[in-house]
């Protein structure tokens, strides 16, 4: 390290020190995932390279007015005080210091991404699907819409009235149709039931299965959703008896449709009915719905007979059955070739517990435990909302495919009568989300191999590359060479931990081979999450060592 670096790393953090306690103009921001994961305010960590070490680099960040609050021996990490809320910006002034080896924000690990709801830990439907470690991934979309077509939504429940989706054509209480949708101050939603404005719950079941799919999570109250993210489209096509036409529930599904439903979740079907459907308004719905890419999940049905129901017999329906909490098929669930998937539905000692609406009949209780493929059906709902969000460009069919390409096989190998594709995993559904990402140090992502150039009067010299993820837990990576050659190599530390708010970095340090030749190889980049998971991104690495006037002939060629 000579005078003069030092002396641009004293310049640097003053810089620093300005923005942190000063400038208003730089702001903490969160990273392009999905979540914005929570860290520790006030302070981010620091590693020195091993050349310095962490004592060293306390001593330089003392002297260049920082305060150290902790020095981490064993891993050599600095816990370095700033401002509240110029965290990011001071991880991105202090990463572009040449002596550092990684900064990042001290993130706030929870067991496994679990919510603070009061009864999440009841909530074995989520573990056995490992939602926690899905939610790691992401806790989903606010521009996913999943219309809930059932007995309506309680649209003032402490755990679903912050999910409800709203019309934005639409002024409420007017009793004028401002969208010119068809329906009069559609708000949230529709009763189609009744035929007015007001898609509230009075039967309990419309919201139970709401909450399943994407109650309010991480508040600190009841229960936990499968998708933090989604908005609940409020129809109401069942009456309080939880019964209900296949001409309103047609018309509510194109309602969804029309306005801009991703998910149509129906917890419902006709008793002991199953296939050949005779619903021909129902089908030309699902018709409706498979034409612009809208994924209809319905129940599989609770008779405990071979044949699934109507509707959710429909080829265009994903047909869902359910497991209980050991995995097994609950007794209830309808099977049959036509079953698509299963989920946790319970059964009546171990229920689903979820929102449900304060009606008179049930003392006011807002929350409660229900069994039933109506259960399992949003299980499968929440997902497709978890996937879609990952990728808003999948079509419904792919987002299907990925649900059922990724879930647990149960029972006799591969897709079979009693479990369909088996039983959905998020995690594994959201897995081939996260990725490593190979950058040039301007941090824009490789798609063109690393190119050096060598020639009678040139080194080749080193270039640096950067790792990065929209992953927001830590992510421990190395790079190698692959094939190794003589004339390339990383930079020893080629390797340290990245998350979404921070990238790593390594240098390719190539030298000139003894002939006139293109040479090529490979940089590879592996990584383990805390859950496990491998990840690896590679690019090709070129040297050209050419005669000088060789190269000056053909620059194009050898162009970055
Ligand atoms: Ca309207
Ligand atoms: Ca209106
Ligand atoms: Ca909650
Ligand atoms: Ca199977």
């Amino acid at each position: 390290m000579t005078n003069s670096m030092f002396k641009t790393g004293t310049l640097l953090l003053v810089l620093i020190l300005l923005t942190i306690t000063g400038a208003p103009a730089v702001r903490a921001q969160g990273p392009s995932a999905k979540t914005t994961p929570e860290f520790v305010p006030g302070e981010v960590v620091v590693k020195f390279k091993p050349a310095i070490g962490a004592m060293s680099g306390q001593r330089r960040l003392q002297q260049e007015g920082a305060r150290i609050k902790r020095v981490l021996p064993r891993s050599g990490l600095l816990r370095v005080e700033v401002a509240p809320g110029y965290e990011q910006a001071a991880v991105e002034k202090l990463v572009a210091r040449k002596d550092v080896e990684s900064v990042s924000l001290n993130y706030v690990i929870h067991t496994m991404g679990s919510p603070n709801d009061t009864y999440f830990s009841s909530q074995w439907g989520l573990t056995k699907i490992q939602a926690p470690q899905a939610w790691d991934i992401s806790t989903g979309a606010s521009s996913v819409v999943i219309a809930v077509i059932d007995t309506g939504v309680d649209l003032d429940h402490p755990d679903l009235a912050a999910k409800l989706w709203t019309n934005p054509g639409e002024i409420p209480g007017n009793f004028f149709d401002d969208d010119g949708n068809g329906y009069v101050d559609d708000v949230n939603g529709y009763d189609f039931a009744n035929n007015d404005s007001d898609p509230n719950d009075d039967n309990g079941h419309g919201s139970h299965v709401s909450g399943i799919a994407a109650a309010a999570t991480n508040n600190s109250t009841g229960v936990a959703g499968v998708s933090w993210g989604a908005k609940i489209m409020a129809l109401k096509a069942l009456n309080s008896a939880g019964g209900g036409g296949t001409a309103d529930i047609a018309e509510a599904m194109m309602y969804a449709v029309d306005n801009g439903a991703k998910i149509i979740s129906m917890s419902l079907g006709g008793v002991r009915t199953s296939w050949p459907c005779s619903y021909t308004d129902i089908e030309t719905a699902l018709n409706y719905a498979q034409a612009n890419d809208v994924l209809v999940v319905i129940a599989a049905g609770n008779d405990g007979q071979y044949g699934v129901n109507c509707p959710g017999a429909y080829d265009q329906a994903l047909a869902v059955g359910a497991t209980t909490s050991s995995d097994n098929r609950a007794s209830y669930s309808n099977y049959g070739p036509r079953l698509d998937i299963v989920a946790p539905g319970g059964d009546i000692s171990n229920k689903i517990y979820s929102t449900i609406a304060p009606l008179l009949t049930n003392g006011y209780k807002y929350y409660d435990g229900k069994y039933g493929t109506s259960m399992a059906t949003p299980f499968v709902s929440g997902l497709a909302a978890l996937v879609w969000g990952m990728d808003p460009s999948l079509t419904a069919a792919q987002v299907q495919q990925q649900i059922e390409s990724s879930a647990d096989d149960l029972g006799t190998t591969g897709k079979d009568d009693y479990f369909g594709w088996g039983r959905i995993n998020a995690y594994k559904a959201l897995q081939p989300y996260i990725a490593l990402t190979l950058q040039n140090s301007a941090g824009v992502e490789l798609t063109t191999p690393v190119v050096f150039m060598a020639d009678d009067a040139t080194t080749p010299g080193s270039q640096t590359l950067q790792v990065s993820t929209t992953y927001p837990d830590a992510i421990t990576w190395t790079a190698a060479i692959s094939p190794p050659v003589s004339w390339v190599s990383v930079s020893p530390p080629a390797g340290g931990q990245v998350t979404a708010a921070s990238v790593g970095q390594f240098d390719l340090n190539a030298s000139t081979p003894s002939g006139y030749n293109t040479y090529t190889t490979t940089v590879v980049v592996t990584g383990t999450t805390a859950t496990g998971l491998n990840l690896s991104t590679s690019d090709e690495v070129r040297l050209s060592y050419v005669p000088q006037l060789q190269q000056l002939q053909l620059p194009v060629i050898f162009k970055n």
